[in-house]
C-alpha cells in the first residue's frame, strides 16, 4: 500500500500543497490508490527518513520519497503500464522545463497574493513557524505581501497569457487528454482554492474554463476537496 504525507490546514482534509496536489492528480492519472498522511509545517520528525523537511512524501514499502518530480518521475518508471505521466521521452524531458518555469513563474506569483489567507487558514499550531519562516524569505509582513494584490492580480492574469493561448486551443496542456504537465499548474489553483476566496482568475478567462475540466478528472477528485470557507 502506497502512503503519501501531504500537507494539512486547520483541518486534516484541508489539503493545500500546491506540490502534493500535482502527487495527488499523478496517482489518480496512474490509476492508483495512496493513504492519504495529513501533515502539518512542524512536523519534520515525521518525514525524518526521507533527510528533508518538505512533503509530499511518497511511502512504497521500505521506500521513502520526498520531492514531487521525484515522485511524479518513480510513478512513471513503477508503472510503465498505466497511461503515461509524461507522454514519452521527449515529454518528459521537455516537463521538467514546464515544472521549473511553472513553479517560479506561475506558482510563485500565486502564493505570494494569498500568503496571509493561507496563514489564517492552517492549524494553529504552524502558524508561527509559518509567520516567521516567509516573512523572513519575502522581506516583509504577510499583511504587506498582500496589501497590494487587487492591483497585482490585474498585471497577473496578463501574464498567464501564453498559457491562456495553450488551452484556447487545446482542451489541457497534454492535449486531448490531461498529462503531468496539468497538473504542475492545476496544483497552485487549488492552494488557492482550500485556503482564499480571492478570485485569480475572471470567471470568463479560458484558463478558468481549463481549470473547471480539471477539477471534474477522476469523479471529481479535486472539485470534492474542502474548499475555502
Ligand atoms: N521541490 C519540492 C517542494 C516541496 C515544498 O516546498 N513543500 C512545502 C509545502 S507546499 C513544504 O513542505 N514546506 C515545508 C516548510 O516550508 O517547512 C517538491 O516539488 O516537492
Amino acid at each position: 500500500l502506497l502512503k503519501l504525507y501531504e500537507l494539512a490546514g486547520a483541518e486534516d482534509d484541508r489539503l493545500f500543497s500546491p506540490f502534493c496536489w500535482r502527487i495527488r492528480l499523478a496517482l489518480a492519472h496512474k490509476g492508483l490508490v495512496a493513504e492519504t498522511i495529513p501533515w502539518r509545517f512542524t512536523e519534520k520528525d515525521r518525514i525524518a527518513p526521507t533527510g528533508q523537511g518538505r512533503v509530499p512524501v511518497l511511502v512504497d514499502g521500505d521506500r521513502w520519497i520526498a520531492d514531487s518530480w521525484v515522485i511524479a518521475e518513480y510513478l512513471e518508471a513503477q508503472y510503465p503500464d498505466r497511461p503515461s505521466l509524461f507522454g514519452g521521452a521527449s515529454g518528459h524531458a521537455l516537463s521538467r522545463l514546464y515544472n521549473e518555469f511553472v513553479t517560479e513563474a506561475v506558482q510563485f506569483p500565486i502564493l505570494w497574493m494569498i500568503i496571509r489567507d493561507i496563514w489564517s487558514h492552517l492549524h494553529p499550531r504552524d502558524q508561527a513557524y509559518f509567520r516567521n519562516s516567509r516573512e523572513q524569505r519575502l522581506g516583509m509582513s504577510l499583511e504587506e505581501a498582500v496589501a497590494d494584490r487587487d492591483l497585482r492580480v490585474k498585471t497577473y492574469r496578463r501574464s498567464l497569457d501564453p498559457l491562456r493561448r495553450v488551452v484556447e486551443a487545446q482542451r489541457f496542456f497534454g492535449g486531448d487528454a490531461p498529462l503531468y504537465a496539468d497538473y504542475i499548474l492545476f496544483g497552485a489553483f487549488m492552494t488557492a482554492r482550500a485556503m482564499s476566496p480571492f478570485s485569480l482568475l475572471e470567471a470568463d478567462d479560458p484558463i478558468a474554463s481549463w481549470r473547471e475540466r480539471m477539477l471534474d478528472l477522476y469523479q471529481g477528485l479535486a472539485r470534492n476537496a474542502r474548499l475555502c470557507s
